[in-house]
């Protein structure tokens, strides 16, 4: 298996590759992400899997009758953030098309079928609402907001898709018996357990939200710092606020994104707009954090004459995966259970189906980053569980 693991690998590992960094540049529906969905189209067709979408931008690749409810849905997704890593999301469909290999060359045949997945948008790097194409599938996001959600460019998703996206399909929805997303893990639990797979157990609660900070803008050389009313001020004391409050609750928070008008060396800026974003293993916690770093924002803001606005642009409830199913997974594979502080969109479809998560061990635990890793072995391990567990799930 590690053979045709690396084998299959090999033929998108290029694909959307920053020669500079080593890390993706795979924003849906942009060039690269359009050539690794048309990859997906040509391994469906190599194993005689029909494809359809869901007019949202999803791909579904079946093995079995697409009419025929009781399906066992896998896959993730193929776009990154801005340089991610190789394995986020494109190993869970790499590896669902092995395993089906697998199921195949065993002589399995399922009394259900079994789907594999493309889900579009899941980092929300190009349209900034992370699992789009899961929250539009099952209802959780109203299409027309999806539809004109912008890019930096200012390309609307619908521009991007084609046309406005068609929205929740609970008929497709409810065709499904079972989710099961295999995904590196980020982070070294398994490392530390000396494990190649692990099975989900939980995904913390987490969201993004956008700190606009407006100020006066002026000239960097003649406006005395007492007659500032500077917005970058305000956001770096929001940032280290972030990072303070944070720690008290050992939660997780994070400004990787700003955005600065006029963004000049010698002009104070007028306007400065940062993203948080937020996570905690317990909603209670997660909702301290958040109130506690507007509070302090806010405060700040009137010191500093700024004005402040804070918007909620996404959020995603604590996900307990499927308990039963969790432990059934975990007794087959005799693998341990796993938090996970990363959204996917196995915790948006956890909410409608019974859903499970895979990981496979990270020996750096990095993620999001080019230096995000896992082995050829480990990867072809996390085949072998995901058709054990298909197997599990489809046959019977
Ligand atoms: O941000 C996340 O947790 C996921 O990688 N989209
Ligand atoms: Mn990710
Ligand atoms: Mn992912």
């Amino acid at each position: 298996m590690t053979g045709r693991f690396r084998e299959l690998w090999d033929e998108i590992a290029p694909v959307g590759r920053d020669a500079d960094s080593g890390g993706y540049l795979r924003y849906a529906l942009t060039p690269a992400e359009l050539r690794l969905r048309e990859w997906f189209r040509a391994q469906a067709e190599l194993r005689g899997m029909p494809v359809s979408g869901d007019g949202n931008g999803n791909l579904f690749a079946w093995w079995g009758d697409p009419a025929a409810g009781g399906a066992v849905l896998t896959g993730s997704h193929f776009d990154s953030v801005p340089h991610g890593g190789a394995y986020d999301g494109p190993l869970g469909i790499v590896s669902a098309f092995l395993a089906v290999d697998e199921l195949r060359a065993a002589g399995v045949t399922p009394v259900r079928p079994v789907v594999v997945a493309a889900f579009v948008e899941e980092e929300g790097a190009r349209f900034g609402v992370p699992c789009l194409g899961s929250r539009l599938l099952t209802g959780e996001i109203d299409a027309d907001r999806a539809a004109g959600l912008r890019d930096a460019a200012g390309v609307s998703f619908a521009e991007a898709l084609g046309h406005r996206p068609a929205g929740a399909d609970p008929a497709l929805l409810g065709r499904f018996a079972a989710f099961v997303e295999l995904h590196v893990e980020q982070g070294r639990a398994l490392v530390d357990a000396d494990a190649p797979v692990a099975v989900g157990s939980a995904i913390w609660p987490h969201g993004r939200w956008r700190f606009e900070l407006r100020g006066e803008g002026n000239h960097a050389g003649t406006t005395r710092m007492a007659d500032r009313r500077d917005p970058m001020l305000t956001f770096a004391f929001t940032v280290l606020a972030a990072n303070k409050e944070a720690r008290l609750r050992d939660a997780h928070a994070t400004v990787g994104r700003v955005s600065v008008e006029p963004n000049a060396t010698n002009a104070i800026p007028s306007r400065v707009t940062g993203w948080l974003d937020a996570r905690a293993a317990a909603p209670e916690t997660l909702d301290g954090l958040v109130e506690a770093v507007q509070a302090k924002a806010a405060e700040r803001a009137r010191r500093d004459g700024t004005e402040l606005t804070v918007t909620r642009e996404s959020a995603t409830p604590l996900v307990t995966f499927d308990g039963g199913l969790a432990d059934r997974l975990a007794g087959l594979l005799a693998a341990p259970l796993l938090p996970t502080g990363a959204g996917h969109d196995a915790g948006v479809l956890a909410a409608h189906l019974p859903t499970a998560m895979l990981f496979v061990r990270n020996p750096t635990g990095v993620s999001h980053s080019p230096a995000e890793s896992a082995t050829d072995d480990d990867c072809a391990a996390g085949v072998v569980a995901l058709a054990r567990v298909l197997e599990e799930l489809a046959c019977h």
